[in-house]
This record gives C-alpha cells, structure tokens and sequence, in this order.
C-alpha cells in the first residue's frame, strides 16, 4: 500500500479500491425573497474532484427547512420534485441552477437584502458536512 493509499483511507473509511470524493463548491447564492416573502432557491456548483459521493441533506441556520429539489418538465408542465439524495459522480460537477436543481429554502428571514449571506451545511455521505455562505442576489 502507497503512502497517498493509507492516508486517503485514513481520511473516509472507505474501501481501497474507490478514492475519496474532494467536493469544492462554486457559486453559491440564494434568490432575494419577492417582497417579504420567506421562501426562496437556493444554488450552486458542487464540483467532485475525486471519488464519487452522494449529497444527502442541506440544513441552514437561518431557515426552517431546506429541501433538495428538481424542476422537471412533465408533459408542457414544469413541476418540482423533492430529492432524497442526489448522486455526485466521480471527476464531475453537479449544478444547482434556475430551472432545475434547486435548494428550496423555507422560513428564511423576511427582511434579507441583497448582499446578506446565508450559511448552508450540506451533507454528503462520504465527504461529510460542508458549509459555505450563500450570496443573496436578486433576479436570475
Ligand atoms: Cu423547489
């Protein structure tokens, strides 16, 4: 076993024969609320450097609840679905973006602005909690 082997295992626990996942995450920013409202989307980049990994909740402290969702087009409707887990295949990137994936953000403050940030933690099954501020930005 190569030195680079023992510390990836170290690390993950996982077996020999499937590297470590390395998530770094891009572009983070949540939708400013339409006047007043608390609820909104979330999005991002999640880009997998190494082995593949599984994203399986998103919790924020600064909402009640934050769900995984997808907007699918089904028929000419467009519908969101919720997510349980969503697979982050090795070497690849998962987008979180308008129109598809989505964090759907409830309970989020009703007087955000523009600038704030929000914190979210997800959680990915090998590769553990990540937490990353969110920018709020209004429109698309
Ligand atoms: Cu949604």
């Amino acid at each position: 076993m190569t030195l680079s082997t023992s510390l990836a295992l170290a690390g993950c626990g996982q077996s020999a024969d499937e590297p470590a996942s390395k998530i770094v995450i891009f572009n983070a920013w949540m939708r400013l609320p339409p006047g007043g409202r608390d609820i909104s989307a979330a999005y991002l980049v999640i880009h997998n450097n190494g082995g593949a990994d599984t994203l399986l909740s998103a919790s924020s402290p600064m909402a009640d609840d934050v769900q995984m969702h997808i907007h699918e087009v089904d028929g000419e409707v467009m519908r969101m679905r919720h997510e349980d887990s969503v697979a982050i295949p090795a070497n690849s990137s998962v987008d979180y973006k308008p129109g598809g994936r989505h964090l759907m953000m409830f309970g989020v403050p009703d007087d955000l602005r523009a600038g704030d940030e929000i914190l979210l933690t997800l959680v990915f099954e090998r590769g553990g909690e990540i937490s990353t501020y969110f920018r709020v930005k209004t429109g698309l």
